[in-house]
């Protein structure tokens, strides 16, 4: 987007002073990022909202809205000025996102945060190699700190932005579909991985399966890369989870597992590298230790009982995403070459193949970790009886 058009939308914002400079943040697969400084020294994101993605952009600033206030009140209520949740400016309307319409009557929907400063987000640990067992901890707690102060919030005042976000048997049968469509030719590419994908779906819809009976509905983020952790940057600690608009209904699970699969990976998600690519498996426990010493008292033995199954399940998913796009003809994520979804599914599907052989051991240490910290009695008693 040219920088015209940037100080043309921003203008629609109550902004004080003059943009003096602009730079485009790449990071994200869906939306489109950039960074406003403007002649005061404040510095904002501004975003275009990916309206292929997010049907009701509306919807999910009502969403964000709801949570991001009950966070503030909270933080407030405990006296914590060390983490921060997002801030959203108000347009000159006074509402909390700009709808432009563009030369060809199509509607785009721009929104603006507060910049939050001295904080640094990485893609994975591969960026931050001297402390990493240090942020891996720090990582895990955020997003369990993220669910227990969301934890009172009733699911039922969400809206379920993207429905069926997480539910891995719809993924898979999308993939089915993209096959028979077969529109760019690339389906049997991967025919011998396919059938690996296809003997795994029964154990990896699991998850999906019992959600809202033995596995309780719970506020979640439900995107949880690790570059959606503000770490500050001098303390290395988590300071804000940032990129809301996913914030649904749905399983801690989901969390879990994204957040490690993203996180502990060895590579980045395009990395082709096969030695590259496995699950590190003392970020992993680093990345437990830090959530479940927020969290373990919370959950319910079944969410307990499958977090190593999680990390299987997110990571089988997004495979099954990425490779779905691919032969779709890329019309979901945003790619930086032809081939870029099919390098991502090779790369989840290289991971998900050294997560299976790891997951005993994930397993033995989440056990291990729960009797350690569960400091609730009645939780912890109940877990001991029924293992
Ligand atoms: C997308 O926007 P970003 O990059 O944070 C995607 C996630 C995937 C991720 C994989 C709304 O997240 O579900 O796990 O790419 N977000 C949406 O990199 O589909
Ligand atoms: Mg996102």
């Amino acid at each position: 987007m040219d920088n015209i058009k940037i100080k043309r939308i921003a203008g629609e914002f109550q902004f004080k002073s003059k943009i003096a400079s602009i730079e485009e943040n790449n990071q994200g697969n869906i939306n489109s990022t950039y960074l406003l400084v403007f002649e005061d020294g404040k510095k904002y994101l501004m975003q275009k909202i990916n309206a292929n993605v997010f049907k009701e952009p509306y919807l999910v600033m009502r969403n964000i809205d709801l949570i991001t206030e009950h966070i503030k009140r909270k933080l407030e209520a405990m006296n914590d000025t060390k983490h921060k949740t997002l801030n959203v400016i108000k347009t000159q309307n006074n509402e909390n996102m700009f709808t432009f319409i563009n030369g060809d009557g199509e509607k785009e929907y721009y929104r603006v945060y507060e910049y939050i400063e001295n904080c640094i987000s990485y893609d994975n640990f591969d960026c931050c190699r001297a402390n990493q067992e240090e942020i891996a901890y720090n990582a895990g707690k955020t997003f369990g700190f993220f669910h227990k102060l969301l934890i009172d919030f009733p699911t039922s005042m969400l809206v379920e932005t993207i429905p069926n976000f997480h539910n891995t048997p719809n993924r898979f049968n999308d993939l089915l579909l993209s096959i028979e469509n077969n529109v760019t030719n690339r389906a049997f590419q991967h025919s011998d991985e396919i059938v690996s994908l296809i003997s795994k779906i029964k154990e990896c819809s699991i998850i999906w399966n019992s959600l809202g009976k033995t596995i309780p509905i719970r506020v979640t983020h439900n995107d949880t890369k690790l570059n959606n952790i503000l770490i500050d940057k001098n303390t290395n600690e988590g300071i804000a989870v940032i990129d809301l608009d996913t914030v649904m209904p749905g399983s801690f699970l989901f969390d879990i597992g994204d957040g490690i699969r993203s996180a502990c990976s060895n590579s980045f998600e395009d990395e082709l590298d096969h030695d590259k690519i496995f699950l590190n498996l003392e970020l992993t426990k680093h990345y437990l230790k830090g959530y479940l010493e927020e969290m373990a008292p919370y959950l319910e033995k079944e969410e307990i009982a499958y977090i190593g199954l999680s990390i299987k399940t997110l990571t089988y998913e997004l495979a099954l995403r990425f490779l779905t796009d691919y032969i779709n003809g890329d019309t979901y994520f945003k790619i930086k070459y032809p081939n870029h979804n099919c390098d991502r599914f090779v790369n989840q599907y290289t991971l998900l193949i050294d997560i299976d052989k790891k997951l005993a051991e994930i397993d033995a240490y989440v056990n291990a970790l729960c009797g350690l910290h569960n400091t609730d009695i009645m939780t912890l008693n109940r877990i001991k009886k029924d293992s």
